[in-house]
């Protein structure tokens, strides 16, 4: 079932979410429903709390060239372990914050941990988009936006343009 993404600025991106305690059968229909709705907006990944949920679960899939084999990933509690000191800056998006994209930089290469749906837990490297994507995606987990990485002046004229979006968006509601 796909779900409605909130966007900004809404009070639930801003929360901390809680951790997964335990994989239940509950949490598993979310993350599929979670990755429904990142394939149809279409996105790269998606956090729980953009669909109001405040657990620590994120989704994502950054194959997102024609003829390569998708690669959705689930990950419970979500925990970035070790960062490289290279960087790299990548125009980011987000889908609580349509249609506005600006250059953020972050650690080129990041190891995470992570409990697959099973329960089972993970690690791996990630770089290139992947890297960027899961730390956008473990940032939402603290209600943090990628926003907060640019200038207050920047963040300002964009969260504006989101106010009256939202406004428009109830008129034809
Ligand atoms: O968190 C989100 O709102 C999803 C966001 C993830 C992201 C994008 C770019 C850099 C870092 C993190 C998006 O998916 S925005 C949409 C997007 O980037 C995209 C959409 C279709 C094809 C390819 C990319
Ligand atoms: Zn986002």
């Amino acid at each position: 079932m796909k779900r409605s993404i909130l966007i900004h600025p809404d009070p639930r991106l801003k929360k901390v979410a809680k951790p997964v305690v335990d994989v239940s059968d509950a949490l598993r229909s979310l993350a599929d429903d979670m990755l429904e709705t990142m394939y149809d907006a279409p996105g790269i990944g998606l956090a729980a709390p953009q669909v109001g949920v405040l657990e620590r679960l994120i989704v994502l899939d950054c194959f997102k060239n024609e003829g390569e084999t998708p690669r959705p990933l689930a990950m419970f509690n979500p925990e970035v372990i070790a960062s490289s000191d290279e960087e790299n800056t990548y125009e980011e998006g987000c889908l609580s914050i349509p249609d506005q994209y600006a250059d953020v930089t972050r650690p080129a290469d990041v190891t995470v941990r992570w409990m697959d749906r099973n329960g089972a837990e993970q690690e791996e490297t990630f770089d290139g988009l992947w890297a960027t994507c899961v730390q956008h995606e473990i940032d939402h987990l603290v209600g943090k936006l990628f926003i907060d990485y640019l200038r207050p002046l920047k963040r300002q004229m964009i969260t504006r343009k989101m106010v009256k979006l939202k406004r428009e968006m109830a008129r034809t509601e």
